[in-house]
């Protein structure tokens, strides 16, 4: 009772919810950023791929191909998705993913802003010329059965070889089974991602018994330049098997199977040689009482770390300054990204978080 109490009265800040023991997950949101990328062949696949039209059915294949991962490895590997430690502000999650073919791709995740919490990503692979980067927050609300959970920010894959970007919304979702203390997530309404090159797809989700009896159903439509035509239909489950559709042709063949396809672990630095802003060692001791349930000591070790970040904010404040993010900035959005977004008639942010890879580069934290 006290758990949806405090859901009814969160006002949107999902950080403030206070969560029974069970439900509550030793991992930060900052954390989250990696799911992107956790299928490096498909991550690196578009830009193999010189057709235009080709490359846009191929970056729709790996964005379905993120969704499992985002969405039900908590309650694949937890049994319930559960609520994420709230990241402190400069909290910062770094790690690679090394593969026979697609050599070292790169993760840098940041806790940006912590009122209302913002976490920007960035993964590139060099080898290949692909850059995925990012931003996003919540805002929440309480239905009778579930909390509806609506994303801010997108998504920016981008393309060197073809100089090609694609704007990437977030869906929206919901979490469902609240009432047997066993979340879980559905996502809604649709995604866009809108490429430079003109193609557009419009990706739309539903549940169970919506567009088939399945849950996690999508459609999605690629359409030609300035949405000319209609040129494919891709649906199933993204959780399972979907099918393509040659609209020209009518014909149907095998898209994505989520079941057959093997994740590949990031590998982040042993936790003795991450910095103390670097989540997992930040989190350690909260992470260590999670998994044995000791309410008092995540009650403890979390205080300590919100007492810390108190004091921090206590002294900027006194000598006048602000909070220096380590390798993302907020600038206005007058690049060719805004023209993206506007193709596909999606309102741009006004200000958006982007990376700035020299920092980081000149950073000890980019050894990785
Ligand atoms: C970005 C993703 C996001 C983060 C999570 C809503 C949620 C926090 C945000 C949107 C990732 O790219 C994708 C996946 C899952 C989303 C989480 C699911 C969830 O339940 C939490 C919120 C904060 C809670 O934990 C609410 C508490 C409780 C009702 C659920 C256990």
């Amino acid at each position: 009772m006290t758990f949806l109490r405090s859901l009814a009265t969160s006002k949107g800040d999902l950080s403030s919810i206070t969560a029974p023991p069970f439900i509550l997950s030793g991992t930060s949101l900052v954390e989250y950023s990696k799911f992107w990328a956790e299928l490096p062949d498909l991550f690196v696949a578009p830009t193999m791929i010189l057709d235009k039209e080709e490359r846009a059915i191929a970056v729709v294949r790996w964005f379905i191909a993120t969704l499992k991962g985002q969405y039900t490895s908590r309650n694949e590997a937890l049994g319930s998705e559960k609520k994420p430690l709230n990241p402190f502000l400069g909290e910062l999650f770094l790690g690679k993913w090394e593969t026979e073919l697609e050599g070292t791709t790169i993760l840098v995740s940041e806790q940006v802003s912590h009122h209302p919490p913002v976490t920007a990503y960035a993964i590139y692979n060099d080898a290949y010329g692909i850059e995925l980067q990012g931003y996003n927050g919540q805002k929440a609300s309480l239905a009778t059965t579930m909390l509806n959970v609506r994303q801010v920010g997108h998504a920016v894959l981008y393309i060197k070889k073809f100089d090609e970007y694609y704007y990437i919304t977030l869906p929206t979702l919901h979490i469902e089974g609240l009432f047997y203390g066993a979340p879980y997530v559905e996502l809604e309404q649709k995604t866009l991602i809108q490429s430079s090159s003109g193609y557009c797809a419009s990706i739309e989700y539903s549940g169970k018994g919506y567009f088939s009896g399945k849950k996690n159903t999508f459609k999605a439509k690629l359409y030609a330049p300035d949405q000319s035509s209609l040129l494919y239909t891709i649906s199933g489950q993204w959780s399972g098997k979907s099918t393509i559709v040659n609209e020209k042709k009518k014909s149907e063949s095998f898209f994505y199977d989520a079941t057959e396809h093997k994740v590949v672990p990031l590998i982040v630095k042993p936790l003795e040689q991450q910095a103390e802003y670097e989540s997992q060692r930040a989190w350690e001791k909260v992470a260590a009482a999670v998994q044995v349930m000791d309410y008092d000591t995540i009650h403890l070790e979390k205080s300590k770390i919100e007492n810390q970040q108190r004091e921090l904010r206590k002294k900027e404040k006194e000598e006048g300054v602000k909070w220096q993010r380590r390798y993302f900035e907020l600038i206005e959005d007058e690049g060719p990204l805004k023209e993206v977004a506007e193709l596909a008639g999606i309102e741009p942010d006004e200000k958006v978080w982007r990376f700035t890879r020299e920092a980081f580069e000149h950073s000890p934290d980019s050894k990785l």
